[in-house]
């Protein structure tokens, strides 16, 4: 399943009406005063935040929205209506940023939420404004402002419960797709996943949970190094992290070794993230027969820990237990970390990382501008 979770959009608000000019006619009245009247305000456009939406896709083929302009103001003192602001639906969970300044304007998270993305143009006002007692028959008016406009870039995080993290060829799409009705690709190869999957696992009738898989990460994920940082945020919103360990890996590599790759690229990354709960997976039980249980009791004692599962996608071992032990952790575990908290955090790392890019970018750029050779340059 291939999950769109970028779009460019550019909206403008409505211009204002324009102010009127014009005088009083009447009847028996040669020289009646000015009645110009209003302009109308120019329609706003919000962003309102839909359950029923989960994708972004739908941008990629409207990419640009114009709300309506206010209407210019007539003669007996009549302003022009507004422009109706208008509603953009987009999915909850959805980040929006400013493209041309990169700052955030805000999050869409509820069923219902607005946010204000372009305010509509002032409205102009007519000719009566300007009456005063020196200046009977004034011919001023003024215009209508233009609307805001922008560029946008909306960003969702894809919202599971759970995350499935670890080196490539761990395992982690193979039990996605035991688990779940998600038919990701699957090889012995590192990087086979190059976007994220998300799979509903059913416990029972009434209870099921979302599982995401990512691509793998590798050491340097956290300044950019295979697909890692790109595909990390989507584990800020959920709840437990499955960390997949291979007993087995088909480059002959420490397990303990790729276990703590992992775990140092997310603290690089993130505290918050870094400092959720999780759960150690070993997996391919299978390729060791009897003697994987021992393996794993080897490995965890090396590691430190004292809970964790040993699973086989191919025989299926393990899976249902680990399935209902993902439910307890779900279970008991309560909203302990602000989520607030750790979004920021994020957002200000890939700030961060995007400003040192253009940093690097510019000086490259002035280098070969003055043509010299690039002295030292790490991507
Ligand atoms: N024998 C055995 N092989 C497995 C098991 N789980 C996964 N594999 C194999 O391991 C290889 C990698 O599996 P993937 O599920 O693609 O690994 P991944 O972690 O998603 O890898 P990336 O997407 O590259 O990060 C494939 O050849 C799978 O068939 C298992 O339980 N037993
Ligand atoms: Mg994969």
């Amino acid at each position: 399943m291939k999950f769109v979770d970028e779009a460019s959009v550019s909206v403008e608000a409505g211009k204002g009406g324009d102010g009127c000019l014009s005088f009083r006619r009447e009847k028996y009245l040669e020289k009646g005063g000015p009645d110009g009247g209003d302009g109308g305000d120019g329609g706003n456009i919000y962003l309102v935040g839909h359950e029923s939406l989960n994708t972004l896709v739908d941008f990629r083929f409207k990419p640009s929205y114009r709300a309506e302009k206010g209407q210019p103001g007539a003669g007996k003192d009549k302003s022009g209506p507004k422009g109706s602001d208008m509603y953009i639906r987009i999915p909850c969970g959805t980040s929006v940023y400013d493209e041309t300044a990169d700052i955030l304007l805000g999050d869409v998270s509820k069923e219902g939420e607005k946010l204000l993305v372009a305010l509509g143009g002032k409205k102009g006002l007519g000719n009566t404004r300007f009456k005063s007692s020196t200046n009977r028959a004034p011919r001023q008016t003024t215009k209508g402002e233009p609307g805001e406009s922008r560029s946008l870039r909306l960003e969702l995080k894809l919202i599971a419960d759970v995350g499935l993290l670890g080196i490539p060829n761990a395992g982690k799409s193979t039990l996605i797709s035991r688990v779940s009705a998600a038919r990701p690709k699957i090889a012995d190869y590192p990087f086979t996943t190059l976007v994220p999957n998300l799979g509903v696992v059913r416990i029972d009738n009434e209870k099921s949970f979302v599982m995401a898989d990512i691509p793998g990460l590798i050491g340097g994920a956290a300044e950019g190094a295979g697909l890692g940082v790109q595909f990390l945020k989507h584990l800020s919103r959920t709840r437990l992290l499955l960390h997949l360990v291979d007993l087995v890996p088909l480059d002959e590599s420490d397990p303990v070794e790729n276990f703590h790759t992992i775990e140092k690229e997310l603290k690089k990354y993130s505290e918050g993230i870094a400092n959720k709960e999780r759960r150690i997976v070993f997996t391919k039980a299978d390729l060791l027969g009897a003697r994987a249980n021992d393996r794993a009791k080897e490995l965890a004692m090396e590691l430190g820990i004292e809970e964790y599962s040993v699973v086989s996608t191919v025989s299926g071992s393990g899976i249902q237990d680990l399935i209902h032990c993902i439910d307890d952790l779900l279970g008991h575990q309560k909203n302990s970390e602000s989520s607030e908290g750790i979004h920021r955090e994020v957002h200000e790392f890939s700030i961060r990382k995007r400003q040192e890019r253009k940093s690097e970018r510019n000086k490259r750029q002035r280098n070969e501008d003055e043509g010299q050779p690039i002295v030292s340059y790490e991507p």
